[in-house]
């Protein structure tokens, strides 16, 4: 009875001490005290404050800057002086993007089919083009595709918003473009500008994923 009871407690510190603070942390990694968008987390790596919805009293939130690839840290209004990029990972089908080197989001992609797989490597966007008409190898044409970023010229590689299927994050089917939601395509293009950097990495997955992937914000 005794070592019962004596059992009892060792497992009762067990939990207290370890599952409840992780618990915890889990909820305040995301806790966002100004309310702008950014978890207080985020705000902490980007060096604004998350206690100020706008940091640089320039009128415009944290969240709307960050999210739109401008600089909360600047007085002057409309100031894109920062870092942005995208990293594409073939293996998960998703794409993170990152200001200053903080990753902001990820975004679920379709990348090139097996037999015309997104080529790996860093690249920069060369171009914005906000609609474009699309032509298949068998003849057939996607057109008015909204928000088209070109990131290799030879081929004629963009990212872009893919209206035509909802496979993003689930299986590669493109002929070689990064394909996006229209919506995420939509804060892509506002995100980036021409001389960004785009990475690819790992591996075009031979079909569906065993496991589709799940935005993480
Ligand atoms: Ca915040
Ligand atoms: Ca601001």
């Amino acid at each position: 009875m005794k070592a019962n009871k004596i059992l009892l407690l060792i497992v009762a510190v067990i939990v207290v001490t370890l599952i409840v603070p992780n618990y915890c942390r889990a909820q305040t990694t995301s806790t966002d005290s100004d309310g702008d968008g950014l978890s207080n987390d985020i705000e902490n790596q980007l060096g604004t404050d998350p206690h100020n919805v706008d940091t640089d009293g320039d009128g415009f939130p944290d969240g709307v800057e960050v999210k739109t690839g401008y600089n909360p840290l600047s007085p002057i209004k409309y100031d894109r002086n920062v870092k942005r990029s995208v990293e594409v990972n073939l293996s998960t089908q998703q794409m993170d993007y990152f200001f200053n080197g903080v990753k902001i989001g990820t975004m679920l992609v379709s990348t090139g089919r097996p037999s015309a797989p997104t080529p790996t490597g860093e690249f920069k966007f060369l171009r914005k083009v906000p609609v474009k008409t699309y032509r298949t190898i068998t003849g057939g044409s996607y057109p008015n595709a909204k928000w088209n970023l070109l990131f290799e010229s030879k081929h004629g590689l963009y990212l872009h918003g893919a209206y035509w299927h909802n496979d993003f994050g689930i299986r590669p089917r493109s002929g070689g473009c990064v394909n996006l939601s229209e919506k995420d395509a939509a804060q892509m293009y506002k995100y980036l500008s021409v001389g960004d950097k785009i990475t690819i990495y790992g591996q075009t997955p031979k079909g569906k994923l065993k496991i589709a992937s799940q935005p993480s914000s």
